[in-house]
């Protein structure tokens, strides 16, 4: 952070002198405030710092911002829909970008949307590091930013630099998969990992929480671990190559549905039969996802929800009513496994 931002965001509020103050009313002012100045410099006053996150204004409508990653799986798509749903119930204006699955391109769709003066940014964003910038920048120019599905790197703090984060217990998701594979594979597995997008927050907590999950249990092992980025064909083809390099793996863990699909077909190609040869486990709940488990082939999927727009929007009307907001509203995620998973195909995305 650069000092005008800290001298802008960060303001002195409270300044005690601990020094004897001048008892004479009409004493030449300067002195003091030199003297308050000087004793601040110095240490000897107390100077606490208030943060601010940019206002927002009670309107009617709004023009919200709503920077996607990209659209290439049915959770993205129906996490989209639920935003536009929401804004055109309440007729608000919304401005909608697709970042396409690169995150230079989504820094680039924030600044524009800063441009183009939007009262709010909603952010999928892609990678936890590079969308930091993005961030700040929204926040510098007084523009309140919501967090929808992921998060970015610490070092931006919800409350703080942007409003809130909405979305999913990732690490929870991670473990609550490694318990269930456990107790179904009676404690002993040689694990294949496909993880999500490269430095993304779910696939960072996704790991964690599996490694987490799977600790109590000496026999749970992960033989190899790869990104499949998300993607049914990605998670397709490394799927295949590591089942190749690990023909004694009897357990994959893939960080959504789509890859978990993926390795699904490489096991069929390979003659393997999924969901006996080698136990399928996943992340999202998505349509194709239960319709798996109702046929025997996926596991489990732990629900990740998308249908986030609801929420964003009250968000959003809390916040402008002046009310304080939570830096997580966290979303409350079901289990899919074959006592469930056929009766929910109907309403899935
Ligand atoms: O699980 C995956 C999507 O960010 C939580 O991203 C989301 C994940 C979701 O591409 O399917």
């Amino acid at each position: 952070m650069n000092s005008s931002t800290f001298s802008r965001r960060r303001k002195a509020a409270a300044v005690k002198p601990t020094m004897k103050t001048p008892n004479r009313m009409n004493r030449n002012h300067t002195v003091i405030c030199s003297s308050l100045l000087l004793a601040a410099f110095t240490g000897l006053v107390s100077v606490s710092f208030a943060d601010e996150l940019p206002k927002l204004k009670q309107k009617e409508h709004y023009k919200i911002g709503f920077a996607q990653t990209e659209s290439n799986n049915p959770w993205r798509l129906a996490e989209t829909q639920s935003v536009k749903d929401e804004a055109a119930k309440r007729g608000d204006q919304l401005v909608y970008t697709d970042a396409a699955g690169s995150a230079a391109k989504q820094v680039a769709d924030v600044n524009s949307m800063i441009a183009q003066g939007v009262d709010v940014i909603l952010l999928a964003p892609r990678e936890e590091k590079p969308l930091v910038p993005a961030v700040m920048a929204a926040e510098k120019a007084g523009i309140p930013v919501i967090l929808l599905d992921r998060r970015v790197d610490p070092v931006a703090k919800p409350g703080v630099d942007y409003l809130t984060f909405i979305g999913s217990d990732f690490v929870d998701e991670g473990k609550r998969t490694a318990e269930w594979l456990a107790k179904k594979m009676n404690g002993k597995a040689n694990i294949i990992e496909l993880q999500g997008t490269t430095g993304s927050s779910p696939a960072n907590d996704r790991h964690t929480g599996f490694v987490e999950g799977i600790k109590a249990y000496p026999g749970m092992k992960i033989v190899a671990s790869q990104s499949g980025d998300f993607a049914r064909d990605k998670g397709r083809q490394v799927a295949e190559t590591l089942l190749q390099a690990h023909p004694d793996a009897n357990a994959i863990y893939a960080h959504n549905d789509e890859m978990a699909l993926g390795a699904i077909a490489a096991l069929e190609a390979a003659g393997k039969k999924p969901g006996s040869d080698v136990i399928v486990a996943s992340i999202d709940g998505e349509k194709d996802g239960l319709q798996a488990i109702a046929d025997g082939k996926l596991a489990v999927s732990v629900e990740c929800n998308p249908r986030l727009g609801v929420k964003a929007f009250q968000v959003i009307d809390r916040y402008a009513k002046g009310e304080k907001i939570p830096t997580w509203v966290k979303s409350d995620d079901r289990l899919f496994d074959d006592a469930n998973a056929k009766e929910n195909v109907a309403s899935a995305y």
